[in-house]
């Protein structure tokens, strides 16, 4: 049976309400990501940096799965192959939409990290500096967020995935962020049927086989129903 894996990006949480980062009014428009994305950036200014990633947590805990992230809930539910989600997110909901297995590569804002032990933890809505980790009692944590220049996580498991898939689908993604815009490159090369589901064109159009233009909300579903031959 055919595996199919799935990368998605801000666009498929933006019909929930979430900030995209490069459209027009995105977080990258009115912040430097440099200033708030980048363990530099951690260092230099705490507060700033964790009073961005508790605005965001109040944000996404705020929003609701939409029926894109329902839709692949459903792919994976009822499809007879495998099905790997990977996400470039750091939002919860295509696991409040039902989905059981999702890799966030980049990290998630529910998760608490100690800087200086590793320690995870539930992250609380509100990550304050000077809060102490609950292992080894330093004051330095952090969201458990992958920044830029930072190694995105469960490297090994995706490229192992993307390297075996039949079917790579990547939704709502400008494509513009390594290693994840790279993935596409890889399915290709293992010779994978590449769709694109994204509201308008982006960086890496030219490498899909496939392209569905429009709403993640109409695409998505459109794209399942499609495979689950219920069109
Ligand atoms: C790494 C967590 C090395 C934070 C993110 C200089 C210094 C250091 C690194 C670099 C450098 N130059 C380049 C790099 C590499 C860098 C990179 O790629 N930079 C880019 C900007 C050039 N990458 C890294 O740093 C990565 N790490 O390289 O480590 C290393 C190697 C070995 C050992 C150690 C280290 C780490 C990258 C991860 C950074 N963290 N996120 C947070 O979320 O706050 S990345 C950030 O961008 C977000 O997570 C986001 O997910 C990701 C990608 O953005 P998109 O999801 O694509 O969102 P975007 O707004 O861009 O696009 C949305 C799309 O949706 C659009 O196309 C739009 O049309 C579409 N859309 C909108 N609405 C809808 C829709 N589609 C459908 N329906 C709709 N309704």
């Amino acid at each position: 049976m055919k595996r199919i894996v799935i990368l998605t990006g801000a666009g498929i949480s933006a019909e929930s309400g979430l900030s995209t980062f490069r459209d027009s009014g995105g977080l990258w428009e009115r912040y430097r990501l440099e200033d708030l994305a980048t363990p530099e950036a951690f260092a230099r200014n705490p507060v700033l940096v964790h009073g961005f990633y508790n605005a965001r947590r109040k944000a996404a805990a705020a929003a609701q799965p939409n029926a894109a992230h329902h839709a692949l809930a459903r792919l994976e539910r009822d499809w007879p192959g495998e099905v790997t989600l990977i996400t470039q997110n750091v939002d919860d909901l295509h696991e409040r939409a039902g989905h059981r297995r999702v890799i966030h590569m980049h990290g998630t804002l529910t998760g608490a990290l100690c800087a200086a032990c590793g320690a995870r933890w539930p992250a609380p809505p509100e990550m304050q500096p000077d809060a102490a980790c609950p292992e080894c009692g330093a004051a330095a944590t952090r969201p458990d967020i992958v920044w830029f220049g930072e190694m995105p996580y469960d490297m090994d498991l995706i490229e192992r995935h993307v390297g075996q898939c039949d079917i790579f689908a990547s939704i709502g993604t400008s494509g513009q962020v390594y290693p994840a815009a790279g993935l596409v490159l890889q399915a290709n090369a293992a010779g994978a049927h590449s769709v694109e589901l994204n509201l308008e064109a982006s960086e890496l159009s030219g490498m899909y086989e496939e392209r569905l233009e429009g709403p993640a909300t109409r695409t998505v579903p459109d794209w399942v129903d499609g495979l689950l031959g219920r069109r």
